[in-house]
């Protein structure tokens, strides 16, 4: 059976990571059989979860699980759609993965009262005593990372206005119909479902989960991803 080793279900989604959620989906559109596993990334081949176990083979990165996936199970996650459609999906998902998701990681790990909630939460097997000292340093990294990407340099409104364009755009495409791209999902829903239900998952209400949670046709099309894609 394939084994998916991500991070550990939190805040109301299958795994922390919206990384690990996005192959959840994928391998359910798939047919595949499969479990989860919680696992180390210091452990994955590029240092990061997910990462997919097939017998003696390992994919690491969730885009490459979905080319794996494509080419075991013979599926098409972009069934159906014109190469338009196609381009427009793959604009999608770089942006939920490559600009949302750092968003998300800022509101996560850099706003103090989510961050006192997040430690425990992600380090709370590490022992009491020395629990403050290495999260402070794991932070720290996670905060020059962010700065160097680019995002953590914004202040938090700033940060908002460029998810709140981002959600718009989705939005937009979206429009009336039930998934991104019509009656089915794609895999442009996996990964939007993703990281905006993490966002949503807030631990605290911060202005970015605000901005989701208020936004009613944006929360019924996250739950109608759920409920087609979760396990
Ligand atoms: N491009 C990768 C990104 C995966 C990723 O960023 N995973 C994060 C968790 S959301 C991770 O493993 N972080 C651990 C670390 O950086 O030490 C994918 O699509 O799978």
């Amino acid at each position: 059976m394939l084994k998916l080793v991500t991070f550990a279900p939190a805040f109301g989604a299958p795994s922390a990571s919206p990384f690990g959620v996005k192959a959840i989906c994928l391998l359910k559109m798939a047919g595949a059989e499969f479990e989860v596993v919680a696992g180390d990334p210091r452990k994955a081949p590029k240092a990061k979860l997910p990462m997919l176990v097939d017998e003696g083979t390992t994919i690491a990165d969730s885009e490459d699980i979905r080319s794996y996936l494509e080419q075991k199970f013979k599926v098409d996650f972009d069934a159906g759609l014109s190469l338009e459609q196609r381009a427009t999906s793959r604009a999608i998902i770089r942006m939920c993965d490559e600009h949302l998701y750092f968003l998300l990681v800022c509101d996560r790990w850099l706003i103090d009262a989510n961050w006192e909630i997040v430690r425990e939460k992600f380090f709370g097997m590490i022992p009491k005593p020395i629990r403050g000292f290495i999260t402070g340093k794991i932070r720290k990294k996670v905060r020059n990372s962010m700065h160097s990407q680019g995002v953590g340099r914004h202040t938090v409104a700033e940060q908002l206005t460029r998810a709140d364009k981002d959600i718009k755009a989705i939005m937009v495409l979206l429009g009336e119909k039930p998934f991104l791209f019509g009656d089915t999902p794609t895999a442009a829903d996996a990964s939007a479902v993703g990281v905006l239900s993490a966002m949503a998952g807030s631990p605290t209400k911060t202005m970015l989960s605000e901005r989701i949670n208020t936004d009613m046709p944006l929360i019924a099309y996250l739950k109608r991803v759920r409920e087609a894609l979760y396990p």
